[in-house]
């Protein structure tokens, strides 16, 4: 049911996940691949493994080459964790959003991943009632996420009381507050701040040996949009209008952005997707102190 690639087998501690909602949902058409090519690209450069997932006619891949990471495009069911069992017996091609990539990373034991923004809160809670399967699945999973805080499409304030609820950590990486995907200030209060790769890799094995999950880190892009706001609301307002509901509102909204911003937003989201993956390989390879390791 699971294939994973031989590479990834062999080094699963230096692996680093990454997803295929973002490839097949989240750019235009052909764009996604290269974005998530790019990714694979920056974690090898920090000397890590690539490890990206996604269901192939019903078998889930676990380091899809770069033949298979072309069958992701909108045809592509998007893939929570809730569909992964489904998508299996009906031999579909799926793309794993951050939930459904912690599903697989978790039955493998891969602790690391990499992403642009995590889902979280919609807008508007509890009308509708919409809270992303990203964040029950990162309170079940042994794993730190590296992302840019969660998207500012979202409530930010209302995604992390409900991290702080679920006993999830949310890192700053050498800032204080969350960054909101495409912004770099103005998010909540993170629950604490680290400074280096080796800094979040020690949290998150402190917080593993002590019966933790999930783990959040947040890095500011490094080149922020913050005038985007009021273009994100206009979006909202349009996917209101035209009923669209459940899991396509993400990328009708991000692709609403990407062409009223004229291509904007679409530069800015595939810029931080690759500094989140090559942060993510940092901390992977990042090898612990002596004093990191709990005594039992
Ligand atoms: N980050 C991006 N672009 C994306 C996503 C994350 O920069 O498209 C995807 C992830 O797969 C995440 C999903 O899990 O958006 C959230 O979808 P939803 O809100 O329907 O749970
Ligand atoms: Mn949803």
């Amino acid at each position: 049911m699971i294939r994973i690639a031989k590479e990834v087998r062999e080094s699963l501690a230096h692996a680093v996940a990454l997803e295929t909602t973002l490839v097949a949902h989240g750019f235009p058409p052909g764009e996604g691949v290269e974005v998530g090519l790019e990714s694979e690209r920056q974690v090898r450069a920090a000397g890590a493994v690539p490890a990206t997932i996604g269901v192939i006619d019903g078998e889930i891949v676990v380091g899809l080459t770069e033949d298979e990471l072309q069958r992701f495009d909108a045809a592509a069911r998007k893939i929570g964790p809730r569909d992964l069992a489904v998508a299996v017996a009906q031999r579909a091609v799926g793309a794993t959003t951050v939930g459904g990539t912690l599903a697989v990373a978790r039955q493998v034991g891969i602790t690391w991943m990499a992403t642009g923004g995590l889902g979280g809160v919609h807008r508007g809670f509890p009308d509708p009632p919409d809270v992303s399967a990203d964040l029950a699945q990162l309170a079940r999973t042994p794993a730190l996420v590296v992302s840019s805080g969660v998207k500012s499409l979202l409530d930010v304030p209302a995604t992390a009381e409900l991290l702080e609820s679920l006993g999830v950590p949310m890192l700053g990486y050498g800032v204080d507050t969350l960054p909101l995907f495409y912004a770099a200030d103005g998010g909540p209060p993170v629950s604490a701040r680290v400074e280096t790769p080796r800094d979040a890799a020690a949290v998150a094995r402190a917080h593993w040996e002590l019966g933790g999950t999930g783990l959040l880190l947040g890095r500011p892009p490094d080149e922020p949009l913050d005038d985007v706001e009021p273009l994100i609301e206009q979006a909202l307002r349009a996917a209101h209008d035209q009923d669209v509901h459940g899991q396509a509102v993400t990328p009708f909204v991000l692709s609403y952005l990407h062409r009223e911003s004229g291509g904007r937003t679409q530069r800015a989201n595939k810029d931080l997707i690759a500094q989140n993956a090559r942060l993510a390989g940092e901390i992977a390879v990042s090898s612990p102190r002596a004093h990191d390791t709990l005594a039992r």
